[in-house]
């Protein structure tokens, strides 16, 4: 029942809404985006397109090609044409205050979508995110369970660096391995949350370590961790056997990998921000309702023990 209802939540996230929510009819709404370096980030602008679509916002969207100056200047163009919000989901978390003050100065709210900033919170009305050291935390503890009792050096793909879900998915899977004298993490390198960098890391891994010594990878996206299972395969080794494979996003290509045995284990991470940013900003246009500081995302855990092929089918057939 649990995963039906977790695949219909997932329809439902995805799909598009029927209703117009009259409070952000005819609202403006600058959207600041990181660019398009991950399956799960592609989605998560499609959704927010569509969730933008379906409740009548005019929706101005700047893809910052992963450079912060080119976010900050989107911002600043954002402030210039008066817009009624900005969404920003910011690349990396510092250098953020001075931009953020100017919105503020300027009365336009900012929601953070994704990933937070080092800044103080009356700089922006919410943060839209998972709870990212969780994430590492419940990957850390997959891993501790499935090597029990067995020696098992692990390398590890991290995400862009000076990002929040880098430096806290790190911070979760050092806290869950802590207590697993058997579990050390040998190699730990950026792979930038790419799928071409993760391969490219992941070989000069297997080049150092040697494959027959590395006993698993844990990736902070599944887009690095799919790049990095070609790597393996090129090395003559079996992923998700040889070199179990643990990541976060449950992107279709990750639950297609688990379905093949060729992946283990990845945290689910929803590309819909956008609808409760969305509806944080209906409710304080029509209610003057502010939304807490920080408005958490669903994480749920994904194995090879879930029917991971007709969950892959069912992402694709939404656009996933
Ligand atoms: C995490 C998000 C990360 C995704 C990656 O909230 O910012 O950025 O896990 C994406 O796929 O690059």
């Amino acid at each position: 029942m649990k995963l039906r209802t977790t695949l219909l939540a997932t329809a439902v996230l995805l799909a598009p809404f029927g209703a117009m929510a009259a409070g952000a009819q005819g609202k403006t709404v600058g959207f600041s985006q990181i660019g398009s370096e991950s399956g799960w980030r592609a989605a998560e602008t499609t959704v927010t397109k569509q969730q933008a679509e379906e409740r009548g916002i005019d929706l101005k969207f700047a893809d910052a090609q992963q450079k912060q100056e080119n976010q900050i200047k989107a911002l600043r163009g954002f402030i210039a044409q008066g817009v009624d919000a900005i969404l920003l989901a910011p690349v990396v978390a510092t250098g953020w205050d001075e931009v953020l003050e100017e919105a503020k100065d300027a009365d336009i709210p900012v929601i953070l979508l994704d990933r937070k900033v080092d800044a103080p919170d009356d700089l922006y009305m919410t943060a839209v995110t998972s709870d990212t050291v969780y994430e590492g935390e419940v990957a850390g503890k997959w891993l501790v369970d499935h090597e029990a009792g067995k020696d098992c050096r692990v390398v590890e793909l991290q995400g862009t660096t000076g990002s929040s879900p880098a430096i806290d998915r790190k911070a979760g899977f050092e806290k869950a391995i802590a207590d697993a004298p058997n579990i050390t993490i040998v190699r730990s390198q950026t792979g930038d949350f790419t799928r071409a960098q993760g391969k490219v890391v992941m070989e000069s891994f297997l080049k150092a370590e040697g494959a027959a010594n590395i006993c698993a990878l844990y990736a902070h996206n599944d887009d690095m961790a799919v790049g990095a299972i070609q790597a393996i395969k090129e090395a003559g080794v079996k992923p998700g056997e040889d070199i179990v494979v643990v990541a976060i996003d449950a992107v279709p290509d990750m639950h297609l990998a688990m379905s093949n045995g060729e992946a283990n284990a990845t945290v689910e991470l929803t590309p819909n921000m956008a609808g409760p940013a969305f509806d944080a900003l209906e409710a304080y246009w029509t209610e003057g309702t502010m939304p807490p500081k920080w408005i958490q995302t669903e994480s749920k855990l994904y194995t090879v023990a879930d029917d991971n092929k007709a969950i892959y089918d069912m992402k694709k057939s939404l656009g996933y």
